[in-house]
């Protein structure tokens, strides 16, 4: 298992500075903006030359969820994933994670009624993924597909219902992304879900308990690496955390020799 990042506010602007700065940390790997990746191929390739840092996946950076209850918006937002397919592929990247939806409509808070049936919902990201599983085969990459805890998405909270979309529509090029905030959330137990869920699991999102960086909350990170280690996972673990703490640069630092350490 290799240990990425997605980008930080404290991280520097400038792509090839960005890349030598999670390099110098410790980083394996970056999980990046979509639309950063399309809009600046080139010089992304060109800082993973220089660094050797390679561009695991990708995550957000597009205009229209794959469940999205307005059609126009969800069609758009196919056609900026599958622009950023193209370039991952361009860049040597593994594939893109996808929620349903991010904080388009949650049954927990007010008004609690949804504009659309669950039929329409399964049916609208049916449609999604069955088209963007011919662009990843196409491209040599994967869709991945997250669940996300229930205040933000409706449609998909545990990792079992992601598996259902991908074995009911008999997708071949889409996995699941586990994520340990939302599964803190929304499975009865991290461990349990990421071994029975084992030969779907593509990729993973860490931050602790309270999504503040790996190492200041309450999960129990080595139990859960012990656990993907016996299932044989291989894949990356990529950081998706807000940074608490006076100094977020060495927060930051501490929180990756903690999953190190766990890892070891
Ligand atoms: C949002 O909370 C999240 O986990 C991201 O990975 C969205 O895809
Ligand atoms: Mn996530």
């Amino acid at each position: 298992m290799k240990i990425g990042t997605q980008n930080q506010a404290f991280f520097p602007e400038n792509i090839l500075e960005k890349f030598t700065y999670m390099k110098k940390m410790g980083f394996e790997a970056f999980e990046i903006d979509g639309k950063l990746l399309v809009e600046h191929v080139d010089e992304v390739k060109a800082a993973i030359r220089e660094t050797g840092l390679p561009v695991s996946t990708a995550c957000g950076g597009y205009d229209g969820w794959i469940g999205d209850f307005i059609e126009e918006r969800r069609l758009n937002g196919l056609q900026e994933i599958e622009r950023i397919l193209e370039a991952l592929a361009e860049v040597g990247g593994k594939g893109i994670v996808v929620p349903a939806a991010w904080g388009m409509f949650t049954y927990r808070l007010p008004p609690m009624v949804s504009p659309r049936s669950k039929e329409g919902d399964f049916k609208a990201v049916s449609e999604s993924l069955l088209y963007l599983d011919k662009v990843a085969g196409r491209t040599g990459t994967k869709v991945y597909l997250e669940p996300l805890n229930r205040y933000q998405d409706h449609m998909i909270n545990l990792l079992a219902e992601a598996r259902h979309y991908i074995e009911s529509n008999q997708l071949q090029n889409v996995e699941i992304i586990a994520d340990f905030y939302h599964m803190n959330i929304e499975e009865d137990g991290i461990s349990e879900a990421l071994h029975e869920q084992r030969d779907k699991i593509g990729h993973i999102h860490v931050a602790d308990n309270h999504r503040y960086q790996p190492g200041s909350g309450a999960l129990d990170f080595r139990k859960h690496f012990d656990q993907l280690k016996k299932d044989g996972y291989d894949g990356y673990l990529v950081f998706e955390c807000r940074v608490r703490g006076e100094d977020p640069e060495a927060e930051y630092q501490k929180a990756l020799k903690h999953l190190q350490n766990c890892l070891a």
